[in-house]
């Protein structure tokens, strides 16, 4: 059973009609289990699902759906099959461990440059990099230099476009020179856009900024030869306007941006939290901040809708959310919330990170898959 957004006046009546979910062919099925989700045939540029560790572990490189890169929330024993592989230090809240696997159906080259893993595809480029100890050193100067490595190796390899990013930094809401230390990763991150890609400070990538206690800075990313459609919410100041009063640079990343492949399109959903405006709403309360979220999420979705005529399902079993908690007592809310509005079916993981404002409990993102309509 999926609940879709279809039109804002809906937007704050919490759960909407239920309708059955849609046929997407082998596309929805098995995600908690493998992979043998394509049609014979089918092509895919990029799919996200989510197994438990034993699922895989059982993964090759090479299967017809093949993984080309993973996310290991909690503990998860390496694969070691040669993809690259990010240990998120956020630790799932309903089980000892997720994982997190972006595949395809293209061939995959896995390679390494300048301190980053990467794997590209015809279609995509995924990389990370991870700076160990930034507490000693200065986080504006470490988040510009990897953020000016990242835009030089997107440029040199030709996948120039930034679709989605992920930022991961120790102690995000701890002090460094009288200034917290997420608003030195805003200004040297937007000092590298500014040197080597001004022109994607007005259309930046899809982006997330949390926090961990620890793993330094990590920021991995999927970047395209061709842009994507990044896409704002009107219940929302564009974070790379927000004011001065936070922080010397704003944050460089758009609300959403959705990215057609031949197969499909994926709308990636930056990380969507209690604000309206630019000012964080409802402190201290946790299943306000969460009903906020999932306005915001939804206003996002109309918007975009309108924008691209695509249909965007956040219910749909081809959607994967990520949902981050500050304080792990209010998973249980949490959780009772989320499903309420999306059916306890959504592909959903529960993690406890730092979110990069102090007074903000929740922040929720993900992407969603459209398929493209076969023959
Ligand atoms: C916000 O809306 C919440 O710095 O890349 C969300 C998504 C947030 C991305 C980032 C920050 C970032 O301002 C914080």
């Amino acid at each position: 059973m999926t609940v879709r957004v279809q039109d804002a006046s809906r937007l704050t009546d919490g759960p909407g009609v239920a309708v059955p979910a849609p046929d997407l062919g082998s596309r929805s099925g098995a995600r908690s289990d493998g992979l043998q989700a394509s049609l014979l045939g089918e092509r895919l540029a990029l799919d996200f699902r989510y197994l438990t560790p034993d699922a895989y572990l059982r993964l090759s490189s090479r299967d017809a759906v093949r993984p080309f890169a993973a996310i290991l929330h909690g503990e998860v024993a390496a694969s070691g099959e040669g993809w690259p592989e990010v240990r998120s230090r956020l630790r799932p809240l309903d089980a000892p461990a997720h994982v997190e696997v972006l595949v395809t159906t293209s061939a995959v080259d896995s390679d390494a440059e300048r301190g980053f893993k990467l794997a590209v595809t015809e279609e995509l480029l995924f990389g990370v990099c991870r700076v160990e100890g930034v507490r000693g050193v200065r986080v504006a100067e470490a988040a510009e230099s990897l953020y000016r490595e990242l835009l030089g190796l997107i440029e040199r390899r030709r996948y120039p476009c930034l679709l989605r990013m992920w930022n991961i930094l120790e102690d995000v809401n701890g002090q460094q020179d009288g200034l917290e230390r997420y608003r030195h990763f805003c200004r040297g991150r937007h000092e590298a856009f500014a040197a080597i890609q001004p022109a994607t400070l007005d259309c930046p990538p899809a982006a997330c900024g949390i926090g961990a206690g620890e793993g330094g800075l990590c920021v991995y990313f999927l970047a395209a030869r061709d842009p994507g459609l990044p896409v704002e919410n009107p219940r929302q100041i564009s974070a790379y306007r927000y004011p001065r009063r936070y922080g010397p640079r704003s944050p460089s990343f758009s609300r959403g941006l959705l990215k057609r492949f031949d197969d499909g399109a994926h709308f990636f959903l930056s990380g969507t939290a209690s604000i309206t405006g630019h000012e964080s709403r409802h402190h201290g309360r946790i299943s306000e901040q969460v009903e906020e979220s999932l306005t915001n999420v939804r206003a996002l979705i109309h918007s975009t809708q309108e924008r691209s005529g695509q249909s965007l399902d956040l219910a749909s079993p081809t959607t994967t959310l990520r949902a981050y908690l500050r304080n792990e007592d209010h998973y249980p809310v949490v959780r009772e919330i989320v499903e309420r509005q999306l059916g306890s079916n959504a592909n959903v993981l529960y993690l406890r990170s730092d979110i990069c404002r102090r007074e903000l409990l929740f922040e929720i993102d993900g992407q969603i898959f459209v398929p493209s309509l076969r023959p």
